[in-house]
C-alpha cells in the first residue's frame, strides 16, 4: 500500500492530523493497536483549550462539540475552606470548553468512517523503516499477516507506549523525565456535577478535582497513593474522601451515586528531544506527558497536530520544506510552557510525602498571594485558557 502520510496511533492527535489532511487533499493510513470500542472506552481529558476547539472546526468535525459542549468562563480554587474564583475571561480573555476527549475521538473517527479514508484497527508489530531516508515505510501485520505502507512521512501519533519515539536513535533522543510520588483516583458517576464550574481544591488529606462531562455526569480525581489498586477504593470510600477535601458548603451539596468508571493514573512530567527524525515527526504523548492538573496533555497534543498539519501543507501545497524543518522547534517551545505550567499548578495543589509545615506553608501562601493578586491570576489564567499557538 501507498500514502502519503502514514499515522501510527488513532487516538486524537492522529485522527485530528488524519482529518486535516484529508480536508487539504492529502493521503493518509492511520493504525491503530487496540479496537475502536477500547480506544472508545478511555476516560481521559475533558478541558479543551480555544486552539483545539479551532482546529475541530477547522477539521469539519465541529458540529456536535459547538452544540453540546459546556463554555467555562472561570475554576473555582479551593484550599482548605478559603477558595477563589480564576475568572478565565476577565483575567485572560478567553474561555475553555468542557467536552470529553471521548466524544472528540468518536467525532473523528465518526468523520474518517464518512470519508472512507484507511483506518486500521488491531494492527500488530508495527516497524518504522527508512525514517532518515526520503522513502520511509511503514511495517506491521493483522491477524498474523504482514503488511507493509510506503510513505512521505510517518506521523508518530502513538502515545507514550508507542514504537515511534524508541525508533529515534537513542544517540539522537534526549529525554527530560519526573515522576510524581502519587497518582490521580478518577470516577465517573451519573449525577449532577457539585458545581456548574471545575474546582481544584487543595488540603492536608491531598488534592481534589471536581469535573464533569455534561449536568447529568460527573467527573472526581482525589490524590492517591501510586501503591492503592481502583478496586481498593469502594464507591462509599471515594465520596467520603472527596467530601474531606472540599469546601464544607460543596461537601454538603455534593450529590453521590454508583460509579460508572473508576481508574487511576500515575502522574508524569516527560518530554522528549527533538521530536523529528528525518521523515518521522513526534506528535502528541510519543513525545510529552504532563500531569493532568492543568489539563493539557490533549491540548498540547493538539498544538503539536497544528504544527505539523502546517508543515505538511507547506510541503504538499508550496513545496517548500521550512514548515517541516522547524516542526520539531515550535513545537518544543509551546510543549515546554505547558510543562512548567503543569508542574508548578501540580507542585501547588497536591500534599507530597515527606513534605513538611515550611513547605505546606509556602503552597499556602502562595494560593494567598494568587487570591489577591490580579496580575498572578491573569499569569495562570493564561497558562490554563492555553498559550497562543
Ligand atoms: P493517546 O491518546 O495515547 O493515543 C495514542 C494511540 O496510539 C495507539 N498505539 C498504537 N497504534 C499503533 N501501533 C502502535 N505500536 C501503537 N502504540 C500505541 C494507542 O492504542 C492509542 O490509541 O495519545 P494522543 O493521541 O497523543 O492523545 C493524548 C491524550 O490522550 C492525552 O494527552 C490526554 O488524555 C491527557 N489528559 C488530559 N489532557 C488535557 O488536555 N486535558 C485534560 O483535562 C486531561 N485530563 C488526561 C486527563 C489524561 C489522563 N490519563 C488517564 C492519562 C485526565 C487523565 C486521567
Ligand atoms: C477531566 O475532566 O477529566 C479533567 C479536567 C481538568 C483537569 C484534568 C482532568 O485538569
Amino acid at each position: 500500500m501507498k500514502t502519503q502520510v502514514a499515522i501510527i496511533g488513532g487516538g486524537p492527535s492522529g485522527l485530528l492530523l488524519g482529518q486535516l489532511l484529508h480536508r487539504r487533499g492529502i493521503d493518509t493510513v492511520v493504525l491503530e493497536r487496540k479496537t475502536k470500542a477500547h480506544v472508545l472506552s478511555r476516560i481521559r481529558a475533558g478541558v479543551l483549550e480555544r486552539g483545539l476547539a479551532a482546529l475541530m472546526r477547522e477539521a469539519g468535525v465541529a458540529e456536535r462539540m459547538d452544540r453540546e459542549a459546556i463554555r467555562h468562563d472561570g475554576a473555582l480554587i479551593a484550599y482548605g475552606e478559603d477558595s477563589f474564583r480564576l475568572d478565565f475571561t476577565q483575567r485572560a480573555g478567553h474561555s475553555v470548553l468542557v467536552y470529553g476527549q471521548t466524544e472528540i475521538t468518536r467525532d473523528l473517527y465518526d468523520a474518517r468512517e464518512a470519508a472512507g479514508a484507511p483506518l486500521e484497527f488491531e494492527v500488530e508489530d508495527v516497524e518504522i523503516h527508512g525514517a532518515d531516508t526520503d522513502a520511509p515505510s511503514v511495517r506491521y501485520s493483522v491477524n498474523g499477516q504482514p503488511r507493509q505502507i510506503d510513505c512521505d512521512f510517518v506521523a508518530g501519533c502513538d502515545g507514550f507506549h508507542g514504537v515511534s519515539r524508541k525508533t529515534i536513535p537513542d544517540h539522537l533522543r534526549r529525554e527530560y523525565e519526573k515522576v510524581y510520588p502519587f497518582g490521580w483516583l478518577g470516577i465517573l458517576s451519573e449525577t449532577p456535577p457539585v458545581h456548574d464550574e471545575l474546582i481544584y481544591a487543595s488540603t492536608d488529606r491531598g488534592f481534589a478535582l471536581c469535573s464533569m462531562r455534561n449536568p447529568n455526569l460527573s467527573r472526581y480525581y482525589i490524590q492517591c497513593s501510586l501503591y492503592d489498586n481502583p478496586e481498593d477504593w469502594t464507591d462509599k470510600a471515594f465520596w467520603e474522601e472527596l467530601k474531606l477535601r472540599l469546601p464544607r458548603r460543596f461537601a454538603d451539596s455534593l450529590v453521590t451515586g454508583p460509579s460508572i468508571e473508576k481508574s487511576i493514573a500515575p502522574l508524569r512530567s516527560f518530554v522528549t528531544e527533538p521530536m523529528r527524525w528525518g521523515r518521522l515527526f513526534l506528535c502528541g504523548d510519543a513525545a510529552h506527558i504532563v500531569p493532568p492538573t492543568g489539563a493539557k496533555g490533549l491540548n498540547t497534543a493538539a498544538s503539536d497536530v497544528h504544527y505539523l498539519y502546517h508543515g505538511l501543507r507547506d510541503f504538499y501545497e508550496n513545496n517548500s520544506t521550512e514548515g517541516i524543518d522547524r516542526y520539531s522547534e515550535k513545537a518544543l517551545r509551546r510543549v515546554w510552557k505547558a510543562e512548567r505550567f503543569s508542574w508548578w499548578f501540580s507542585a501547588l495543589m497536591h500534599r507530597f510525602p515527606g513534605q513538611n509545615m515550611f513547605d505546606t506553608k509556602m503552597q499556602i501562601a502562595e494560593l494567598d498571594f494568587l487570591r489577591s493578586n490580579a496580575a498572578a491570576q491573569s499569569a495562570m489564567a493564561e497558562n490554563y485558557v492555553g498559550l497562543p499557538y
